[in-house]
């Protein structure tokens, strides 16, 4: 499953991130893993040099509190991190949902 998503990071090794803006990027999961990119065609290079977020060591938070957007959801990472994701809409907040908690 690939596609555009907005992404926050809201919270970084358990602190209020600094840098909260929602970015637009080229998510893609792939064998338990999501990988991010600016665009679709340049997959080889990751986004921000990030590597790739085991999912395995995520839990997906979809009836978090926040509310200012619809179709949000939430990953947390072992190590205290929170990614807020912003879907298109509720088919692809679901697409994406599903996804990740079977991959
Ligand atoms: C952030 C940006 C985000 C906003 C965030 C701001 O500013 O406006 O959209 O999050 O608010 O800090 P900047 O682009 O200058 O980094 P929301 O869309 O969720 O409001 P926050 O600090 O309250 O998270």
């Amino acid at each position: 499953h690939e596609g555009f998503l907005f992404r926050k990071l809201d919270i970084e090794s358990q602190r209020k991130s600094s840098n909260r803006s929602w970015v637009n990027l080229y998510c893609v999961l792939s064998k338990g893993e999501i990988g991010f990119y600016k665009d679709a065609k340049n997959t080889a290079t990751p986004y921000n040099s990030e590597p790739m977020l085991s999912l395995s060591s995520c839990t997906c938070d979809i009836t978090n509190g926040y509310k200012k957007k619809k179709n949000v959801f939430t990953l947390k990472t072992k190590d205290g991190s929170e990614f807020l994701f912003h879907a298109k809409d509720e088919d692809d907040l679901k697409a994406w949902i599903t996804n990740i908690t079977t991959s």
